[in-house]
């Protein structure tokens, strides 16, 4: 495999909104980001991927633009990104900003022009549908509505939105939309921004029919529509390839076999992929499950493409809380996930917060919450006859804002977060679980992911080393290598409140063993060439040492 900067890199996600607040209105902002660039720094990150602060009204956290071109007030402005540009490079970071172009704002000047008539020059610009038999065109759903149609009564015809009602699709088959969205593109990365993170990117090219769909609630109609491939070979071809830049597109409902089909290194359309696989199949840990799925990732685009690693980000529940133990063995095991993370091969991201071990939030009531799937999803069900106390209990463990809450900094008022009011409640936990008393606890999650990541600085293996799984069918524990050329390292995790013996593959019998990094103190007794003894969620990389 080609040797570039982005497969060699760890990726820090900051959710600006929820980061700091540098003015006290209750909501973390640009100026925020930069007083804290150096703790991003500090831990090692080599890229900060930031959420969309483009003009937008906001209905769903920015994924909601109404100008490609402004600043969204509550983040700043255009001079404090540029800042934020060149800060972040002169402590030798680089910074991606997410593209979200498969949608807009209902605000959107585009949007307002082409609602207006069914003959203003933007009507193209959007989907239109005629009623069929006096209802929506189809019986889809969407990402946050019951129908991903919504009927403009002065035009008399249903426009189209694979999220909510205040985010309609743009009609990319039109040249002119297409046209207009590369130049945004070139706007941003003239401004020195170091590649795009592609919001839902395969959905850009739509069925052409239309059609009913057999089971409605199975979205993957949504994507990989004919026409996606050509839509992003022209990006590439426009753009992209001009740039030396980084782009991980957002696509959801791919398998190894179509993933491949984006970023294929011969195939000139993007980097990298987050596939939502083990997010949509686990709603919680299922071990066989995420090694099938990790083989045949691995072995989909070896050699060919690139992967990305994660298992949480703004949309999905923090992974100490949804697949690990955020109770007795929270610090161990936010430490086994993130070793998983980063031993795997692809790309490692971490969503802020995660490198202290933050848990998901369990809010007693509905007007605590603030996402806009949860609560459209919500009011669906209760408008449906369905009981909102159960209803509630029933969104909870998946609601988007469990990993949204602010990063708790300190055991001040609000975790540091904001001397305002918040504009979601804080982790009530954050007395205990805070940044400060991450860096002066030496052996806290924070260091450790530090020492992970500083793993990945010095050991090429860790990037480019070939995977093999050696625990096939073992539902607690994960044992498997990495290794290239001479060096092969061994990864042992025991993702379970259990004690377990270990029994090592061959491969490290009789041979010597050094450990870099575990996440118990203890030197292990009951070890021997054979077999390892376990602690509840611990893990262990070891590097294997060469026979003589
Ligand atoms: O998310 C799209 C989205 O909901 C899916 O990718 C989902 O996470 C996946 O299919 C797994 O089930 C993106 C943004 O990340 C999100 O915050 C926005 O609300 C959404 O697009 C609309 O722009
Ligand atoms: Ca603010």
């Amino acid at each position: 495999m080609k040797k570039t900067w982005w497969k060699e890199s760890v990726v820090y996600q900051v959710y600006w909104r929820s980061f700091y607040d540098s003015n006290g209105d209750g909501i973390g902002d640009l100026e925020g980001l930069l007083l804290k660039l150096h703790y991003i720094k500090d831990l090692g990150a080599d890229v900060i991927w930031l959420n969309p602060m483009y003009q937008s009204p906001d209905k769903d956290n920015g994924y909601d633009i109404s100008d490609y071109y402004g600043v969204m007030e509550k983040a700043g402005d255009m001079q404090t990104v540029e800042r934020l540009i060149s800060e972040v490079h002169n402590l030798g970071m680089k910074i991606i900003m997410d593209l979200v172009v498969n949608h807009t704002s209902d605000q959107h000047p585009w949007f307002l022009e082409s609602r207006s008539s069914k003959d203003n020059p933007k009507r193209d610009w959007y989907i239109w549908k005629d009623a069929k038999d006096g209802k929506e065109p189809n019986n889809w759903r969407s990402y946050f509505a019951p129908s991903p149609w919504t009927l403009e009564e002065k035009t008399g015809q249903y426009y189209f939105h694979s999220f909510a009602a205040e985010q309609p699709d743009l009609n990319w088959e039109n040249r002119e939309v297409r046209e207009e969205i590369y130049r945004i593109m070139r706007f941003w990365l003239d401004k020195g921004i170091d590649g795009f993170r592609m919001d839902v990117i395969n959905l850009l090219a739509k069925q052409k029919d239309y059609r009913d769909a057999a089971n409605p609630y199975d979205l993957s109609y949504l994507g990989n529509n004919p026409g996606i491939h050509e839509y992003l070979q022209e990006m590439n071809h426009e753009v992209l390839k001009h740039y030396d830049i980084m782009t991980v597109g957002e696509i959801p409902f791919v398998t190894p076999e179509d993933g491949l089909l984006y970023v294929g290194e011969d195939r000139n359309e993007l980097h990298t992929l987050f596939h939502f696989q083990v997010a949509d199949d686990m709603p919680s840990w299922d071990m066989l499950r995420y090694k099938e799925i990790q083989k045949q990732w691995y072995e989909g685009l070896k050699g060919k493409g690139w992967n990305s690693q994660f298992l949480n980000n703004h949309d999905h529940t923090r992974q100490v809380t949804r697949y690990g133990n955020d109770g007795e063995y929270r610090v161990e095991s936010a430490k086994l996930l993130g070793t998983l993370v980063h031993t795997m091969p692809g790309t490692p991201y971490i969503f802020q917060g995660e490198e202290i071990g933050m848990t998901g939030v369990c809010f007693e009531n509905i007007s605590d919450y603030r996402d806009i799937a949860m609560k459209n999803k919500y009011n669906e069900l209760v408008r449906r006859g369905e009981d909102p106390v159960q209803v509630l209990k029933d969104l909870q463990p998946l609601s988007r804002d469990n990993s949204r809450t602010p990063v708790q900094w300190d055991d001040s008022k609000n975790a540091g977060f904001t001397s305002g009011i918040s504009w979601i409640k804080v982790n009530p936990n954050y007395k205990e679980i805070n940044v400060k008393r991450e860096l002066e606890t030496p052996d806290s999650v924070f260091h450790y992911y530090k020492k992970l990541i500083a793993l990945r600085k010095e050991n090429e293996v860790m990037v480019y080393g070939d995977y093999a799984d050696h625990s096939d069918g073992q539902e607690e524990l994960y044992i498997y290598t990495r290794s290239l050329g001479e060096v092969t390292w061994l990864i042992v995790l025991n993702q379970s409140e259990r004690t377990n013996v270990v029994k090592l593959p061959e491969i490290a019998h009789g041979t010597g063993k050094e450990l870099l990094l575990g996440n118990y103190a203890e030197i292990p007794v009951g070890d021997s060439a054979e077999k390892l003894v376990m602690h509840p969620y611990e893990a262990r990389i070891y590097r294997i040492l060469n026979k003589r």
